[in-house]
């Protein structure tokens, strides 16, 4: 037990746990943190809602679920051990690998046994006397501590429409991301899909040749790009243990943290012959090299991105062999990239199966759930099982989900009633002490969450060493802020779906921010260095 660890509550009964640092969220990014925080020699407590580690790698567990990234670039690069012992079965690690991963490191670097599991975090209150953070779970039990860091995850925070009737259903229903851990026997059942996002387009082909019947709620169609997953080879095994440094350079040199990198010519500066060709050679690579190895104006210019939108839409029509339903998966309304490009294996074929209908509700939006399925403006559909892939209340909805009050009592979700403030992504002013681990920038996560657990590291040492109290962001700095950030995404494609979490506007209510940080990865990561290094610029230190 370290120095200022007094207690180590195990259910609701005992007294208040104290700790130097107390981290929400077993995840990719919480592991990380744990670990990190317990090497400084701190009493850390990591509080997870699961009953294992691994945050999204945990909740998401329906069929098809697996990394867009390339597995080489997803692992930790922080243990060269790690690295050389992990072998990735496939170039898209699936969802059972990847949670197998994470245990790995968990028993690897004993972490479990500070993780607290099925421990929900209902309230973080900060007390200006003591500087420190109370906080309260779910089950009532207590802890306090100095530094709270919320490794909470950029879609953590499930979101279900709010269709009337939902708990009238008879049969059976999922959230894509609360997937039991047991398998759904889907055979000869009528299914339904509700939602075609990044989710849907993995689960859809999977499910499909065991249902019954299955049925696709679609709202707005995506430009799905194949993924070409594909087993690893025992040589290009080697190759990465054997260059896993180069590899890690190269992530942390490109706009967003992957191997991928922007082509610096203009689109239409590239002779039309030529640019076709290119688009067909990098339709034909795996995972998002059409996206983010594609001429780089694609994300800022409209025509450019028109051009490549066009391209995609006839590889769909290619594809679908009713011209209707092709027509309607082909997306009008949003340019390439505006929104997550979903990576499918055999997506557009499910459409081709005799056992599976698309219904666009746009044209019969849904009216209700009903006890028997679904009812849209034109007629009600029965169904066994009703799966719903809508999605999360991203970045902010697992944060303002918590009862957070910083000073003066200011609640978190008051403070970003118009949208999240902070300087930097890691600190909100009027919340000393509390970081934000989330990865919210637009990019492999765990290169980039790597660098915001390490800033947070240094952070807490420096002032350990110098023997601060406490550190906030200064509010002006914070509108600074949030005023380039917005400035830079203006001149981005990105902003520009009428419906995305990129931008909260897939949840009805929600204020329309810039949710995901529109930096380059090595530019977000110099600007969080710069502040460090000149003692923390644009902080209030005490
Ligand atoms: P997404 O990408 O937010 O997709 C959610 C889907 O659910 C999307 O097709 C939505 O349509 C649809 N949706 C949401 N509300 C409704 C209602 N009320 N009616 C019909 N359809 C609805 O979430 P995913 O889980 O697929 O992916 C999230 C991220 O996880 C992904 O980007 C990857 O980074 C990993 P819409 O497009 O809003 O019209």
């Amino acid at each position: 037990m370290t120095s200022s660890q007094q207690s180590t509550p195990t259910n609701g009964t005992e007294p208040v746990g104290h700790y130097d640092a107390i981290v929400i969220g077993a995840g990719v990014s919480g592991l990380y943190q744990l670990y990190r925080l317990r090497e400084l020699g701190l009493s850390v407590r990591c509080y997870e809602d699961g009953d294992g580690v691994g945050g999204t790698w945990y909740w998401n567990r329906y069929p098809g679920c697996r990394f867009d990234s390339e597995s080489e670039t997803y692992g930790y690069s922080w243990s060269e051990e790690l690295l050389q012992e992990w072998d990735w079965k496939e170039h898209y690690s699936g969802q059972p690998e990847n949670e197998k991963y994470l245990n790995h490191v968990a028993d690897k670097f004993d972490l479990r046994k500070d993780i607290q599991f099925n421990a929900r975090v209902e309230s973080a209150i900060y007390d200006e006397k003591t500087n420190r953070w109370e906080i309260k779970l779910e089950s009532g039990q207590r802890a306090q501590t100095q530094f709270l860091i919320a490794a909470v995850g950029l879609l953590s925070a499930r979101y279900t429409p709010p269709f009337e009737g939902v708990e009238s259903f008879t049969g059976e229903s999922f959230h894509t991301s609360r997937w039991p851990k047991e398998k759904v026997d889907f055979t000869g059942k009528r299914v339904a899909v509700i939602g075609t996002g990044a989710t849907a387009v993995q689960l859809i082909p999977e499910i499909a040749p065991e249902v019954g019947h299955l049925t696709v709620f679609q709202r707005t169609p995506n430009y799905c790009a194949p993924c070409r997953n594909s087993e690893v080879a025992p040589e290009t095994q080697r190759q990465w243990k054997a260059t896993y440094p180069e590899i890690h350079k190269r992530c942390r040199e490109t706009t967003v943290g992957m191997r991928h990198e922007f082509d610096r010519r203009k689109a239409l500066e590239v002779p039309e012959e030529e640019r076709l060709a290119f688009y067909e050679e990098l339709w034909a690579k795996p995972g998002f090299t059409k996206w983010l190895s594609n001429f780089h104006d694609i994300m800022t210019n409209a025509k450019a991105n028109e051009d490549f939108a066009e391209f995609v839409r006839n590889k769909i029509r290619a594809r679908v062999k009713d011209p209707i339903v092709a027509e309607k998966l082909v997306p009008k309304d949003h340019p390439f990239g505006s929104k997550r490009i979903p990576l499918e294996t055999h997506y557009y074929e499910a459409y081709n199966r005799d056992n599976v209908l698309l219904v666009d509700v746009r044209e019969a939006p849904i009216e209700r759930i009903t006890p028997k399925g679904i009812k849209t403006t034109e007629r009600e559909y029965a169904f066994d099982v009703i799966i719903y892939a809508t999605g999360f209340d991203a970045v902010t909805g697992s944060l303002t989900r918590i009862d957070m009050r910083g000073e003066g009592g200011q609640t978190i979700k008051d403070k970003w009633a118009n949208g999240p403030r902070n300087y930097l992504g890691i600190q909100t002013a009027g919340f000393p002490n509390f970081f934000i681990a989330i990865n919210s920038a637009f990019c492999n996560y765990t290169v980039c969450a790597e660098s915001i657990v390490e800033w947070i590291t240094d952070c807490i040492r420096y002032m350990r060493e110098k023997g601060l109290r406490c550190i906030a962001p200064k509010p002006q700095v914070e509108d600074e802020w949030i005023a380039y950030i917005n400035k830079v995404a203006e001149g981005s494609i990105m902003t520009q779906a009428r419906s995305a979490w990129f931008m909260g506007t897939n949840i009805p209510g929600k204020p329309r921010a810039v949710l995901l940080n529109p930096l380059p990865a090595p530019a977000y990561r110099a600007k969080c260095a710069e502040a460090a290094a000149n003692g923390y610029e644009g902080f209030v230190l005490q």
